[in-house]
């Protein structure tokens, strides 16, 4: 596929670079001819548009990497869905309008395969968005994230801008978020494999029933696919990144306990949410352009085991 944005000599700023997918889209930049321009909370509320645009206009970046968002695992989305959708929708049109307004060659939005309905088609193909019910759990999470691809087409579509979208698959890997109550389901296994471990406790508990499945992309695949989108990429329809197939909570919950070593038994909690019962994206269009993801379920969950490990000894 022919580069359709050059990287080389440009400034490149990754909103949300402390965040786990914006670090690693760091990390990935790191090879690249690129400048790449940051901005903590403490230097930039991107809740404020004022505050972004006179950011923008400061520093004039090229392109732009939204990674910026409020995330969490379901119990954070279901408990919190003013906070999920005010933030989410604040940055996204702030940065998103910045960026237009100061002639940013080449910006790629962030979303959530969580976007698509709850009983999607699976795999979910990229056109099922806007087809039925969204998963109640996460929805004010997602009408955000449905907002922003609708915003970045809408400039595409007013103003020819090259704003692109990409819908990620669920993620996990270094820098992930690991406190049990905001955080997604393989760092949360992880934590309570390894304090189970070391407690000698005689199991642990998952949420749910065990039985959703879900499918896993590793940050730093993720990362490169980004960057391999900002620059190969250019369209109108957003592109759905995920790893190609999925597993049961149960059978991540197995796989943890192994590559952990904790050897008691998995209790299921059935009064937590199990939210989607599956959510495989269909990442044909990505896979088209060549693009395949290196790290398998297993060593990625290995990576992130030894990252919190290092982080919490
Ligand atoms: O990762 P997770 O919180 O988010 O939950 P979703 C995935 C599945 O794991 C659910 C189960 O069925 C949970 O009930 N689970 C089992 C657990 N034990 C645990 C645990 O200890 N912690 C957590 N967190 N889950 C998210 C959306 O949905 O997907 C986000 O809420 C985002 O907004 C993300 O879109 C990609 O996959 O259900």
């Amino acid at each position: 596929m022919p580069e359709a944005f050059s990287l080389s000599g440009k400034r490149v700023w990754v909103a949300g670079h402390r965040g786990m997918v914006g670090a690693a889209v760091v990390r990935r930049l790191a090879s690249e001819d690129c400048e790449v321009l940051t901005a903590g909370r403490a230097k930039l509320d991107l809740n404020r548009q004022a505050d972004v645009e006179a950011w923008m206009a400061a520093n004039r970046p090229d392109a732009v990497v939204l990674a910026a968002a409020k995330v969490g695992g379901i119990l954070a989305n279901d408990s919190y869905p003013a906070d999920f959708l005010y933030e989410n929708l604040m940055i996204e049109a702030n940065v998103i309008h910045a960026a237009y307004r100061f002639g940013v060659e080449k910006l790629l939005f962030l979303g959530s395969s969580c976007i698509y309905p709850k009983f999607a088609p699976q795999p979910i193909p990229e056109d099922a968005l806007l087809t039925g019910p969204l998963e109640p759990t996460n929805e004010w999470y997602a009408i955000a994230k449905i907002a922003g691809i609708r915003l970045a087409q809408a400039y595409r579509k007013q103003h020819g801008c090259d704003f692109i979208s990409a819908m990620p698959t669920n993620l996990y890997g270094p820098g992930d978020n690991f406190d049990l109550d905001s955080s997604h389901v393989v760092p949360a296994l992880i934590r309570k494999a390894h304090e189970a471990k070391r407690s000698g406790a005689r199991s642990l508990t998952i949420w749910g029933t065990g039985t959703p499945r879900r499918e896993f992309l590793y940050v730093d695949d993720c990362a490169d696919a980004l960057v391999h989108l900002l620059t190969h990429y250019s369209g109108y329809q957003h592109v759905n990144l995920g790893f190609g197939d999925d597993v049961t909570i149960l059978e991540l919950a197995n796989m943890v306990s192994r590559i952990v070593g904790f050897e008691g038994a998995i209790a299921c909690d059935a009064t937590k949410p199990d939210g989607t019962p599956r959510k495989l994206l269909d990442s044909s269009s990505l896979s088209a352009t060549g693009w395949r993801p290196k790290t398998s379920l297993s060593e990625g969950i290995r990576l992130t085991y030894d990252s919190f490990l290092s982080a919490n000894i």
